[in-house]
């Protein structure tokens, strides 16, 4: 039994399409505290977390939009998620992929400060390897990963508190890439499950070449699960739909074996748009995949006897 802790996050300015905001309403209608109640966990929903009014920092790429709400929404979620953590497992219903600045560096923060190596699992069509410097796009929802890796070009963030090495990274779903994006991962050591590699190796072989390492390293681990990680057909309500994305079963697969590893200990939950949304199908399946990840079974037997 985990003491799971909702932590809305209605961040919205990372990107530019209106309707992020409404995603931790849209999660709660979907029924995440009942989920994760029948499954036998303990909810505790901490309501939405308040940033500060924004400041009037600046950085020198003007393509980029909203720098101070950012900056408040990350200094907040960073607080928030970590203070969660010495409670409990923190869930974080977002929001755009931005609040992943505040949120992991929560976690970092707090696993540094019980001496325990962060690891990250990155569920996403999208490297989110920009910096404030490289984004043409803007929109700061493309940069946390590059952030939490300890990248340069982040003023006037605060610096980031641990920067997670990318060997203790793994991407799974990625098919979108920009330039910059990738002769940056191409200095690092991130293992980068881009759709060949799944196509190629399947789901598990991969992934559990990853939480063998978290396992051998004691580490803590963080799921980032980006709508858009799943194929449009099956969750529409998201602002850019990239084809060829996860299936209902590689989806709720990669939810199974992170459960019988028995090593995550926090979550994201972003990009969902409810706006975009056909009669709530993909809110209800991001909640369905939460059951997944929390033990929801088709039929209980041990672990991998099969
Ligand atoms: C592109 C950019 C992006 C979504 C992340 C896309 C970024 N690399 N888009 N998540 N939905 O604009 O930087
Ligand atoms: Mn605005
Ligand atoms: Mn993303
Ligand atoms: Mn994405």
């Amino acid at each position: 039994m985990t003491h799971c802790i909702l932590l809305g996050a209605p961040v919205d300015e990372g990107q530019r399409r209106p309707g992020c905001l409404m995603g931790p309403a849209a999660y709660r209608v979907a029924g995440i505290a009942d989920t994760l109640a029948a499954l036998g966990h303990g909810v505790e929903d901490r309501g939405d977390v308040v940033p500060a009014a924004p400041g009037q920092e600046s950085c020198d790429n003007p393509a980029v939009h909203h720098l101070p709400e950012i900056i408040s929404w990350t200094n907040a979620l960073r607080e928030a998620t970590s203070a969660a953590l010495t409670d409990g497992m923190p869930i974080i219903m977002g929001g755009d992929h931005s609040l992943a600045l505040g949120s992991v560096a929560g976690v970092a923060a707090h696993a540094a400060s019980i001496s325990r190596p962060q690891f990250v699992i990155w569920l996403d069509a999208h490297s989110d390897f920009h910096s404030i410097r490289t984004t043409t796009s803007g929109n700061l929802h493309g940069t946390p990963m590059a952030y939490a890796n300890g990248r340069p070009g982040f003023a006037p963030l605060p610096p980031f508190p641990n920067p997670i090495p990318g060997g203790n990274i793994c991407m799974f779903g990625i098919r979108s890439v920009d330039p910059a994006e990738h002769g940056a991962m191409q200095e690092t050591d991130i293992m980068v499950n881009d759709m060949r590699v799944l196509d190629e190796r399947g789901i598990v072989a991969p992934l559990s070449a990853f939480l063998d390492r978290v396992a051998a390293a004691n580490g803590m681990l963080h799921v980032s699960l980006d709508v858009d990680f799943l194929d449009p057909s099956i969750a529409p309500a998201v602002g850019t739909t990239v084809p060829g994305g996860a299936t209902f079963r590689e989806a709720h697969l990669v939810m199974e074996l992170l459960h019988e590893s028995g090593l995550v200990t926090s979550l994201d939950l972003v990009e969902l748009n409810p706006f975009l949304d056909d009669r709530g199908r993909t809110a209800k399946l991001m909640v369905d995949l939460v059951g997944s990840l929390m033990g929801r079974k088709v039929f209980d037997r041990p672990t991998r006897s099969y």
